[in-house]
C-alpha cells in the first residue's frame, strides 16, 4: 500500500538561515514570497537564487546566470574572482538583478518575470564602475545605481547606460575602511543608504545614513555601526553586507553575512560566509538591529519548512541543465567535459586540467553546509583517474581518488602537494568517502576547527580510512579569499563515471 510522505517536522528556527558559502545576500519581497540572491565567484552556474515564505526556510530555485552567454568566466579566472555581490529587486512586474563579474564583463543586469528563470541575456553596464552595484527606483521611475565607495549615477537599466554624472554619496564612518555593499531604499519619509564597512573580515559591520532624496545629502546614523560583532567573543563574526526586508507581519528584518570560526586561536571558519537573519526595530527614524544569534527569536508568523534536498543524487537526468541547482562546477560546465548521456544514469566527467590544482579542473560539487558531514560517491575510474574532494581553491584541497589499480589520499596546501597514502584497490566501481567531524573540545589554543577523513568503502573490510587531516588548512583564514568549502567529484585524467553522490549532515 502506498504510504503518504509525512510533512517535514517543523524545524527549530536556527541561524544561519542559509548555511555554507552563501555571502552577500540580497533579498526582495513580492507579496507573500521572498527571493534571495548570493555571490558565487569562480563557480558555474552563478548567483544562486532562493525562495522562502517565512525568511527562515529557503529553497534554491535556480541560478540567475546559468547559460554560457550570461556567465563568461575565463578558464584561468582566479578563485575568489568572478561573480561578486548581486542586488535583487522587483520593479514594474520584473525581477532585476545587477551583479559584477570582476573577471570579465564588469557590471551586468539580467531580468526575469519568474525568478526561477529563465533570466535574460546580460545587459552590460560599462558606465557603472566598481563592485557591489545596487538598483533603486524613485517615485518618478528614475533608476539610481549606487556602488561601493559609495557613488551613484542615474541609470537606464534597460540599456545599462548612465543618464547623468557619477556623484560621491557618502564615504561611511571616518577612519573605517571599505565602505561597500550599498543598498538604497525609500522607507517612510526618508531614503536610507545601508552600507557595510570595516572590510569583510573581523572588523566588518553595517552602517546607515538617511536623506530626503535618493541623491542625498546623507546624514549618518549617530549609532553607527548599527550592527557589528567586531572585537567581541560572539560565535558569529565578520557580520556585515546586509539587506533589509519586511516580514510577513510588516516587522523589519535584516539578512546579512557572517562566519562561524571554530577551534582554538585565531579561530578558523571553513564554511565560508553564511547568511543570517536578525530582527530590526525603528527608533527616531533609525533602524535598530536586535540580537543576532545562532537561534532565532520566536517569529510572529507561522514557519513554513520546505522539504530537504534529497541526500543522494543518482544523476538520472536527460540533460545537464536538469542537474539540481546546487551543483556547481569551476568556471564553466562544458558538455565536452560533463555528460549525463555518455552512460545513462551516471554522471561522466572527462578530465581537462591535470587535477584540482588546475583552474580548469573538471569538478562538480556542492557547498559544505554542515560543520560535521560526510560525502560518499560511487565512482568508476576504470578509464581514468578521479575522486572525491573537499575544495577551497586551486591551492587548498584534500581528495580521495582512484584509478584502475590504486586508491590514494591526496592533499594540496599552498605550494605543498602530497600523496598521503596509496594502496591497491578492490576491482570494479568504488565508493569513496570523505567524513568531516567538527571539533567538540578545544584542547589548547592550537586546536583546529575540524578533522577531515579520506577513505573508501571496501566490499569486504568496510570503511578504510587512508588519511585524517586537520581541517584548518582548508579554511579562509589559511587560504584567503571570499568563498568556502565545496565538496564534490572530479576527473584528474581520462574519463570517470559517477553513479551517485550523497551528502549527509552529521550535525546533531
Ligand atoms: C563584496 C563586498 C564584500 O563585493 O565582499 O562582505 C566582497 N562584502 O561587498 C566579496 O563578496
Amino acid at each position: 500500500m502506498p504510504t503518504a510522505t509525512p510533512p517535514p517536522a517543523p524545524a527549530a528556527p536556527a541561524n544561519p538561515v542559509l548555511p555554507g558559502f552563501h555571502p552577500d545576500p540580497s533579498v526582495c519581497r513580492v507579496g507573500d514570497d521572498y527571493y534571495l540572491a548570493c555571490s558565487s565567484f569562480e563557480y558555474y552556474p552563478g548567483v544562486p537564487l532562493f525562495h522562502s515564505r517565512d525568511l527562515v526556510h529557503w529553497t534554491q530555485i535556480g541560478n540567475a546566470l546559468d547559460r554560457p552567454e550570461q556567465l563568461r568566466l575565463p578558464l584561468d579566472a582566479p578563485s575568489s574572482g568572478g561573480i561578486y555581490a548581486p542586488t535583487l529587486r522587483h520593479h514594474d512586474g520584473h525581477f532585476w538583478l545587477i551583479v559584477t563579474n570582476v573577471s570579465g564583463d564588469g557590471n551586468l543586469i539580467v531580468t526575469a518575470t519568474d525568478p526561477a528563470g529563465p533570466w535574460s541575456a546580460p545587459v552590460l553596464a560599462p558606465d557603472v564602475p566598481g563592485i557591489d552595484p545596487d538598483l533603486a527606483w524613485d517615485e518618478d521611475g528614475t533608476c539610481w545605481c549606487t556602488v561601493a565607495g559609495v557613488s551613484q549615477r542615474r541609470l537606464d537599466p534597460a540599456t545599462g547606460r548612465a543618464l547623468g554624472p557619477t556623484r560621491r554619496l557618502w564615504s561611511g564612518t571616518p577612519g573605517a575602511k571599505a565602505p561597500e555593499a550599498p543598498h538604497l531604499y525609500r522607507i517612510g519619509a526618508y531614503w536610507y543608504l545601508l552600507i557595510a564597512e570595516g572590510g569583510t573580515e573581523r572588523g566588518h559591520g553595517v552602517s546607515i545614513a538617511r536623506a530626503r532624496t535618493p541623491e542625498g545629502p546623507f546624514e549618518p546614523c549617530p549609532a553607527n555601526p548599527i550592527q557589528s560583532h567586531r572585537s567581541t567573543e560572539h560565535p558569529i563574526q565578520n557580520t556585515g553586507h546586509a539587506d533589509l526586508v519586511q516580514g510577513p507581519d510588516g516587522s523589519w528584518w535584516m539578512l546579512l553575512l557572517g562566519v562561524r570560526p571554530s577551534g582554538g586561536s585565531p579561530g578558523w571558519h571553513v564554511l565560508g560566509r553564511e547568511t543570517f537573519l536578525a530582527p530590526v526595530t525603528w527608533q527616531d527614524g533609525w533602524p535598530v538591529v536586535g540580537e543576532l544569534s545562532l537561534t532565532l527569536p520566536a517569529l510572529p508568523w507561522p514557519l513554513q519548512p520546505t522539504p530537504a534536498v534529497p541526500a543522494r543524487d543518482d544523476f538520472d537526468v536527460d540533460h545537464l541543465g536538469e542537474l539540481r541547482p546546487h551543483w556547481i562546477s569551476l568556471r564553466d560546465r562544458s558538455p565536452q567535459h560533463f555528460s549525463v548521456k555518455d552512460r545513462p544514469g551516471w554522471l561522466t566527467l572527462h578530465a581537462r586540467g591535470a587535477d584540482l590544482s588546475a583552474p580548469d579542473a573538471v569538478f562538480l560539487g556542492r557547498r559544505q553546509t554542515d560543520a560535521s558531514c560526510a560525502m560518499r560517491a560511487l565512482l568508476d575510474p576504470a578509464e581514468g583517474r578521479g575522486g572525491l574532494a573537499v575544495r577551497l581553491d586551486e591551492e587548498h584541497h584534500y581528495g580521495i581518488e582512484a584509478d584502475a589499480v590504486q586508491v590514494r589520499a591526496v592533499a594540496r596546501i599552498g605550494p605543498l602537494r602530497t600523496v598521503l597514502a596509496a594502496q591497491p584497490r578492490p576491482p570494479g566501481p568504488l565508493v569513496l568517502r570523505i567524513e568531516i567531524v567538527a571539533t567538540q573540545v578545544v584542547r589548547d589554543a592550537r586546536t583546529g576547527p575540524d578533522t577531515v577523513t579520506l577513505g573508501f568503502d571496501h566490499p569486504a573490510d568496510g570503511f578504510v580510512a587512508l588519511a585524517e587531516l586537520d581541517g584548518r588548512y582548508l579554511s579562509t583564514e589559511v587560504a584567503g579569499g571570499f568563498t568556502g568549502r565545496v565538496l564534490g567529484v572530479y576527473a584528474g585524467e581520462g574519463t570517470v563515471h559517477v553513479d551517485w553522490c550523497e551528502y549527509r549532515s552529521a550535525d546533531g
